[in-house]
Formats: C-alpha cells, structure tokens, sequence
C-alpha cells in the first residue's frame, strides 16, 4: 500500500480514477506501533520532524514535545519545533518555550498561522525538506498546512478485496525540491521500550555529558556521581526536559503514544 511521500506512477483511467502502476523505492519509512502492536508505515521518504506545539489551548506539555524531539534523533532525521497560538499566551511562555529549545540548537520558531503570521519563515525552512507535521489535536497542524498552500487531500487511498474496504486519508502539499505532510492521527509516535542509554543519547544535552558519569551504565535516574542529575541540579540542563526523559522511561512502550 503507498502511504504518503510515495512516489507512484500511476495510469489515469477514464472514470478519472487512478491506476498505481508502480512505487519508486522508498528512502527511508516512519513507523509507529498500533494498538494491536503491530507496525504501521505512515509516510515515506520523510528528512524532517515538524512538531507543532500549541503556547495555550491545548496547553504545552513538553513530555510529548519532548518525545517527539527524541524519536526524530532516534530515526536519525531533523527536526523543527513550531509553536503557535502565541496569540493565546503570555509572552513569557513565549520567550521561555522558544529560549529553551532554541538554546539546546533546534531550528525553533513562533508562528500564528491563524492570522498569518511567520508563515514565510516557515516556508523558507521548509525548503528542500520532505517534512511530516505532528503534535497533538488541535495545535494548529492543518491550519499551518493550509496557510502554506496545502489544499485538498491529495488522494483517498482504497483498498479492496477480502470484503474489507480501507480507507486512510492524508494531505499532502508538493513543492519544488520537497513536501510537508499533513495527516491526522501521525502523533502517535511511540518510543517502543527503550534502555535509559539510548534515551540520553536522543536527547541533545545530554549525549555528550553521560560520559562523566561515575557508573558507566547510569541510568541517571538514581545512581550517585551522576552527571546529568549534576547538570540538572546546576542549572545546565532545564529541569522541564530532565522531567520529560523520566517520564518517557516511566512511561513505558505501552504509553508511548503521543495522541
Ligand atoms: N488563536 C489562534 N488560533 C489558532 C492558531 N493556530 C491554529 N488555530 C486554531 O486552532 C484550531 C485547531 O487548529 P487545527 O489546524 O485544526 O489543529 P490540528 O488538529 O493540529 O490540525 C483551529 O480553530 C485554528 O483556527 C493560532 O496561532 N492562534
Ligand atoms: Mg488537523
Ligand atoms: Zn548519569
């Protein structure tokens, strides 16, 4: 089955319906684990994570923000952090939200795509990007596709036979040299278990002080001589994503759902 970021030939039949007659290789997929605990393909050939992430209505919750960040290092692809709705908050969230992922070097920017506003900025980052959207319901994903130019769903892919019909639809906006993907319900990105190492690897300000930790397997959860709790109580490391790298281990593959 394609999934979106495909690329497809396809034969236009005469009732205007499309006949895929064959799929390039993909690059690379992203996969989440479905409730029944399969994998799912979601989309292919996707380089870039877009988190979007509401300042008020739903309010931040830089756990998710935070897992979202993880899973895009973990796939080794990038990732931009979007906030929107600044017009909802105060501007003291604004200025502490975009400082703290800005300072730990992600491409981070501010957009109200309600009114319009920084909607070029993020065109431009954009650029030569295969970028997939993602955040919980109701940040503003769809309204910052549209405000770009996304437009109608691209293609409602069918499946038929075994007296089952599926139906997924996902938006997606090709541009020259790339494609954002609008699709409802990709928040789901679980994490699957993962061992505290690799998580402290995903997350960029702590990769390269784990090093100095006293036990060469910390957990940095508990154990003395711990760098990064060293870092955390220093006020290196911002307490908010020390409590996000917790959670996710607390959490467990069986909550690693966004949504
Ligand atoms: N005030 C304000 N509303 C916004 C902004 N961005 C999106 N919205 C509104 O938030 C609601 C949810 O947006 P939507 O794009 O459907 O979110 P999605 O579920 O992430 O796709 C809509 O009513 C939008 O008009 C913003 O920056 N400011
Ligand atoms: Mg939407
Ligand atoms: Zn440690």
């Amino acid at each position: 089955m394609p999934v979106p970021g495909d690329v497809a030939y396809v034969r236009l039949l005469d009732d205007e319906q499309v006949l895929i007659e064959r799929l390039d290789p993909r690059h690379s997929t992203l996969t989440r684990r479905a409730a029944d605990g399969r994998e799912k393909t979601i989309a292919a050939n996707v380089d870039t994570l877009v988190t979007v992430t509401a300042l008020a209505h739903p309010p931040p919750r830089a756990a998710i923000l935070d897992r979202l960040l993880a899973f895009a290092e973990l796939e080794g692809i990038g990732a931009l952090v979007v906030f929107t709705k600044p017009d909802l908050a105060p501007a003291d969230d604004l200025r502490r939200w975009h400082g703290l992922y800005a300072r730990l070097g992600y491409q981070t920017l501010v957009v109200d795509p309600k009114h319009g506003e920084h909607i070029e900025e993020l065109r431009a980052m954009l650029q030569e990007h295969n970028s997939l959207l993602c955040g919980v319901s109701g940040v503003g994903k769809s309204t910052i596709f549209r405000a770009l130019g996304g437009k109608a769903a691209v293609g409602e892919l069918s499946r038929h036979g075994l007296g089952r019909q599926t139906t997924t639809t996902a938006r997606l906006y090709r541009f020259e040299g790339g494609f954002l993907i609008d699709s409802p319900g990709v928040a789901e990105f679980g994490l699957g278990s993962i061992a505290p190492r690799e998580l402290a690897q995903a997350f960029l300000e702590m990769e390269g002080r784990a090093h100095g930790c006293r036990f060469s397997d910390c957990t940095h959860l508990q154990e003395p001589g711990c760098a990064i709790r060293g870092a955390v109580e220093s006020g290196e490391i911002d307490p908010s994503r020390y409590a996000s790298y917790r959670q996710i281990l607390r959490a467990g593959p069986a909550h690693a759902m966004v949504q």
